[in-house]
This record gives C-alpha cells, sequence and structure tokens, in this order.
C-alpha cells in the first residue's frame, strides 16, 4: 500500500511516488479536508432537522476525495458516485447545489461543462459505464497522447468497494481494457457496502482484480492526501498519454452512516470504528504541519472560522431552499406521460394526504 504520510504525521519516502508539494499547497489541501467535513457534518444535522430527504455523509472519506480531486488537470472530466463532496468541492461546485438535490428540490443542478463533474449517480456502478464511453469518445476525439498538458484528457469514474461486485462495473473494466480507453477508476474501499464487508465480496485485495483484465492495479492509503494525489496523478497521466485504464483501490474508512437511513452500529464493531479514529485523514496533516512549523494556532483558528461561517451559509442556505413536491416527480420521467404513471401518481397523492389528515 503507498502511503507517504504516517497516521502520526511523519512523511515516509516510496520508491516509486512522491509528493512534492510546497507548504503553501500543504495547507490548501488541509484547507479543503476541513472545510468539506464541515460541509458534510452540517449536511448530515440538517438531515435531522428534516431539512434533507437523505444525506450520504463522506465523514472519514475526506483524503480520498480531496487527493483525487487535486491530482484532476482542469479539463479532466470527473464520474462521481453520490458521494463524492470532496471531489465536487475541489472542483468549485457549491455545496448547495448538492443539497438541494438530498432535499429533493433539484435534479442535478450543476453542468459538466464549466465543472467536468458529471451528475451524481446513485445506481450503483452505472457511472463506470459512462465514464468508459465517454473516454472513449475523448479517444475519438483525438484528446489522448498528443502530449499537450492543456488538452489530453483523462476521465475519472468513481466507485465504491460493493460496485466491484456490479455486473456494469465488470463490464465497463473489459471495454475500457479493450479499447485503451483513458480512464482511472478510483475505488474508494470504505470497508463497507452498506453492511457487507469487503472481504465477504472478494477473495482477493480489490486492485488486483485489475489483473484479470490486464490493467494496473494499486492500493493506496486512502487516508494520506499526499498518497492519494500522487498516485491518482500518475494514473491519469498514463491515461492522459495513451496508456490506457488504472484501478485506484483507497484503503479508507466510512466513519458514518451509508447515509442518514442507516445505523452501522446493526453490523459493524465499535472497536473497529476506534481503530480507523486513529487514522483519521485530518488529523495527520494537521499533526505534520504544527510538528513542521508550517501552520500554527493562527492558521487553525482561521480555518475553524472559516468553516463556522461555511456552516451558517450551507444551514442558512438550505433552510430558504423551497419544499419539495414529490408530486413533480412524475412529471419528470416522460416527455409525453402515460396513464399508468399518471395513476400512479394520484395513489400516492392519496397516500400522501392520509399523512396530512393524521397531523
Ligand atoms: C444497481 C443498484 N443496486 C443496489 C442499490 C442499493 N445500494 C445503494 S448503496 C449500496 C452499496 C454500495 O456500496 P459501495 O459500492 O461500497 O459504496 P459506498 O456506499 O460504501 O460508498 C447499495 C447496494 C443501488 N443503489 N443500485
Amino acid at each position: 500500500m503507498v502511503q507517504l504520510l504516517t497516521p502520526e504525521g511523519t512523511r515516509v519516502d516510496h520508491p516509486e511516488f512522491s509528493f512534492d508539494g510546497s507548504n503553501d499547497e500543504i495547507r490548501g489541501l488541509y484547507r479543503d479536508l476541513a472545510l468539506v467535513r464541515r460541509i458534510d457534518i452540517e449536511a448530515t444535522a440538517l438531515q435531522r432537522h428534516g431539512e434533507l430527504g437523505i444525506w450520504t455523509p463522506l465523514l472519514g472519506q475526506e483524503a480520498a476525495q480531496i487527493g483525487a480531486g487535486h491530482a484532476l488537470s482542469p479539463q479532466d472530466i470527473v464520474f462521481p458516485t453520490y458521494r463524492e463532496h470532496g471531489v465536487a468541492w475541489v472542483r468549485g461546485i457549491d455545496p448547495l447545489q448538492i443539497l438541494s438535490l438530498f432535499r429533493g428540490v433539484d435534479y442535478g443542478s450543476w453542468s459538466l461543462e464549466g465543472t467536468g463533474v458529471a451528475p451524481y449517480c446513485v445506481v450503483i456502478g452505472s457511472q463506470t459505464l459512462h465514464a468508459t464511453g465517454y473516454a472513449m469518445g475523448v479517444q475519438r476525439d483525438g484528446l489522448v497522447g498528443n502530449h499537450d498538458p492543456g488538452r489530453d484528457t483523462a476521465v475519472l469514474a468513481h466507485l465504491g468497494d460493493g460496485a466491484t461486485s456490479q455486473g456494469d462495473v465488470n463490464e465497463a473494466f473489459v471495454f475500457a481494457a479493450s479499447y485503451q480507453a483513458p480512464v482511472v477508476f478510483f475505488v474508494q474501499n470504505n470497508q463497507w457496502a452498506i453492511s457487507e464487508p469487503t472481504e465477504r465480496q472478494s477473495r482477493v485485495p480489490l486492485y488486483r482484480r485489475a489483473d484479470g483484465f490486464g490493467f494496473p492495479g494499486i492500493r493506496v492509503d486512502g487516508n494520506d492526501v499526499f498518497a492519494v494525489k500522487a498516485v491518482t496523478e500518475q494514473a491519469l497521466q498514463r491515461a492522459r498519454e495513451g496508456g490506457g485504464p488504472t484501478l485506484i483501490e483507497a484503503f479508507t474508512y466510512r466513519m458514518g452512516a451509508h447515509t442518514t437511513t442507516d445505523d452501522p452500529t446493526r453490523y459493524r464493531a465499535s472497536g473497529e470504528v476506534e481503530s480507523w479514529r486513529a487514522r483519521d485523514p485530518l488529523a495527520r496533516v494537521e499533526a505534520y504541519l504544527r510538528s513542521n512549523g508550517i501552520a500554527d494556532d493562527a492558521f487553525f483558528d482561521a480555518i475553524a472560522a472559516e468553516a463556522d461561517e461555511l456552516g451558517e451559509r450551507v444551514r442558512e442556505g438550505c433552510k430558504s431552499m423551497p419544499d419539495p413536491n414529490p408530486l413533480d416527480h412524475f412529471d419528470r420521467v416522460f416527455v409525453e406521460t402515460t396513464t399508468e404513471l399518471m395513476e400512479q401518481r394520484d395513489a400516492y397523492e392519496a397516500f400522501l394526504k392520509t399523512f396530512e389528515e393524521v397531523a
């Protein structure tokens, strides 16, 4: 497993990978880690207050996402799951645009054009097919292997450990390998697919599955933002140069619930959660910054104040959004609706009315 920064905040060498970021860049990475953690905490609380229908926490996975986000070149394209709030943040998507989705008042308010981020995808693994298809298009547009750093393009496909068991994902792997498509499959192995542990899904470490498809696989410490950035940068560069796909397994842990509808205490032991708490992705960067005199209390206080401000903006912004109308969803299925769908709509409307009577 590639690691460049230990949980204690000490840098370690690796024969193949290095992180050469300036002190400014490292402070910037810490800022992003801290701010996305804050967005996540606020969104989880907003769901508990009834302001969001559901939320998918990223707690514990900040380094995997901020590291991957910072490895991208501006022209690269991202295909996220439903948990990539950190990558979206790096790409400049306003957190309120994400929250509006989870409130049910929006169907994806950012455009791929301008952000380079495709819509969130809840259908497990399906985005790996979209990403592979997009990468094949990029290839056909001649945007690969020109040795032009401002133009050559790679595609980053996010997925979870559970998604690797999905047929769609295996088909995406076959096509990506056959066509040497410029796509990097970035698996956040957060150890759990809801209540299903990774070891029940795979007899081999996930990164080794790439062998069978004929492209390289690599495992990186997903809680080490330096290592994630270095490994992802190299894989994306390889893709842009025409070297084909790579599978990255970012070994991390989902510290929170799968979604706010889940209770993880029913299927995992508290000792496991505690052992991962000691590998917190933010704590190690903070320890590194402090012990090397790169950041002091004033820096961390300023980040905390910025997080407070952002938290307030997220809370107020979310509360001022309109209430969702669940019946709207029926209007967005077909351009010309069907009798069957209208019957379902009417039945649902009647069902919703039963709550009004109870109230
Ligand atoms: C095709 C499909 N099957 C089942 C589901 C229900 N489902 C939602 S999340 C999930 C588990 C996904 O686990 P993993 O890929 O490890 O990602 P994580 O949520 O842990 O990030 C499942 C089975 C779904 N959304 N789509």
